[in-house]
């Protein structure tokens, strides 16, 4: 199948932020060629157009490039919202701006020691636990009102924080599903979704000297 006319989206399968932008993707109907990069062997195509050498990369057909995770999910809900994600006057994605803040930035890094701990020794992994809970309970007291964090329905505010969240409650499971009850169930309830299920994994990594 040709690819030709289709945006380029440099990813990789076990990254948080290249799955928040394919859920996005997906929903609004984006079709992609995918290209899966070893994050120790980048394409010199994908650093030539954004050297900051980070995934998800997004080329578009009409060479312009976004970066940022964040910014792919909100190109793309631009581009076709079937399911009115943005909320009533936007406040949905108001609240999902937030809600990514907080998911990289307070609750990114110790979330990412504490996922990592083994490569770590010296830290101490139940002060970068302890340091994740501020934005867990903030969303575990959202979803104790609602089944989605902005409301009844999913919408651009789960979307973004979903992988990491995921992610992060895999570590220690049963802990996980005690402290943080209605969150797990909301977990569950995303996992299940169409908008996520669509999402596959197993990608081979994409052969770029071949390709180039
Ligand atoms: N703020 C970026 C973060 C993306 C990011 O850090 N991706 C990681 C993989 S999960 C990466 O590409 N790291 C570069 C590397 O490992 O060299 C976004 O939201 O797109």
């Amino acid at each position: 199948m040709s690819s030709i006319n289709l945006p380029v989206l440099y990813a990789n399968d076990s990254c948080p932020y290249v799955f928040r932008a394919r859920i996005a993707l997906m929903y609004s109907g984006i079709e992609v060629e995918h290209r899966e990069v070893d994050l120790d062997n980048k394409p010199p195509s994908m650093l030539e157009v954004s050297p900051k050498g980070t995934v998800p990369t997004l080329m578009l057909s009409d060479g312009s490039v976004i970066d940022e995770s964040w910014d792919i999910v909100r190109w793309a809900i631009g581009q076709n919202d079937p399911e009115n994600w943005i909320g009533e006057n936007n406040a949905a994605l108001a609240l999902a701006e937030e809600l990514v803040e907080k998911n990289d930035g307070e609750f990114g890094e110790p979330s990412m020691y504490y996922k990592f701990a083994s490569y770590y020794p010296d830290r101490d992994v139940l002060q970068d636990r302890s340091d994740c809970e501020p934005f867990l309970d903030e969303l575990e007291n959202r979803l104790s009102k609602q089944p989605f964090t902005y409301g009844s329905e999913i919408s651009a505010a789960d979307i973004p924080i979903f992988p990491a969240v995921s992610g992060f409650s895999k570590i220690e499971p049963e802990w996980f599903a005690d402290r943080f009850p209605n969150l797990n169930k909301w977990l569950d309830r995303m996992s299940a979704s169409p908008h996520v299920q669509c999402v596959k994994f197993g990608h081979t990594p994409w052969k770029f000297e071949q390709a180039n």
